[in-house]
């Protein structure tokens, strides 16, 4: 009877303790002749007692897998590595904004100092044409109480239409605007205002003044100063400030200042 079984179940006659059933894995030639009646393809049996133990096959495979805790130590390095990225990213994003943020200020208070300077040039240009219908009385106005820091200048613009351009700065955060009145020579006026830089940080003015009439400057006198002296220069300092309601913008960009000064050239031969 113990020998009918015996005949049965080959896997009886071998010792136990050294083989067992493992699925996965190729099929150990070595073992090939052990293998149990009725085994499928690919189960082998082991031969190693202590790589059974750490859980490896006979051909290197890790046939335990993970264990929670590997799972989650590897789960917090991929979070940190990913954290990290994303910090780089961060930083990336802010450094390209805060970039063109500084480059738009530039330029807008660059372009506001342009057209600015070219309308004080002019100050004073009366063409003596015989056609130039238009005169030019007051070449350059300091002063307007109503106005934070005006300054009021007037040319003649073509033999019949003259013009007269006020800058002054007014709002919170400031604006500095630019007003223009072309007069004809008909009497009739039309006025238009725009504002030419918005969050103006600083706009000042000085006036430098020809006391000896040789069309150089003496002094330079802020505009309370000017009185009846003749102004043949004048200084622009100009700041901006970024785009204040973004506050990443706000923080990192820092105030920029233009500093210009031009020469009055028709008030400098005018006598
Ligand atoms: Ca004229
Ligand atoms: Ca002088």
């Amino acid at each position: 009877m113990m020998k009918a079984l015996n005949r049965i179940n080959p896997v009886r006659n071998s010792s136990r303790s050294t083989q067992r059933l493992s699925i996965g894995g190729a099929l150990n030639p070595a073992l090939r002749g052990g293998t149990p009646y009725g085994a499928e393809p690919g189960i082998i049996l082991k031969s190693n007692p202590a790589a059974e133990q750490r859980g490896i096959t006979s051909n290197g495979v890790n046939a335990k897998g993970l264990t929670l805790l590997e799972l989650l130590i590897a789960l917090v390095i991929f979070g940190f590595a990913i954290a990290g990225i994303y910090r780089l990213f961060v930083v990336q994003s802010r450094a390209y904004t805060v970039q063109d943020q500084v480059v738009e200020v530039q330029q807008s208070i660059r372009s506001a100092m342009e057209i600015l300077l070219r309308d004080l040039r002019m100050a004073g240009y009366d063409s003596d044409s015989i056609s130039s219908k238009v005169t030019v009385v007051n070449p350059i106005l300091t002063g307007d109480g109503s106005k934070v820091n005006p300054i009021t200048v007037e040319y003649e613009y073509d033999d019949t239409t003259r013009y007269t351009v006020s800058y002054w700065v007014e709002g919170a955060p400031l604006i500095l605007k630019r007003q223009l009145t072309k007069t004809k020579d008909d009497g009739s006026s039309t006025t238009e205002t725009q504002d030419l830089l918005e969050n103006v940080d600083a706009f000042n003015l000085s006036y430098g003044v020809d006391t000896n009439d040789d069309g150089g400057v003496e002094n330079w006198v802020p505009a309370g100063g000017v009185g009846m002296l003749k102004v043949v220069a004048v200084r622009v300092v100009l700041t901006g400030k970024p785009d204040q309601t973004k506050p990443d913008v706000k923080n990192w960009v820092s105030p920029r200042t233009l500093n210009s000064t031009v020469s009055l050239r028709n008030q400098s031969f005018r006598r």
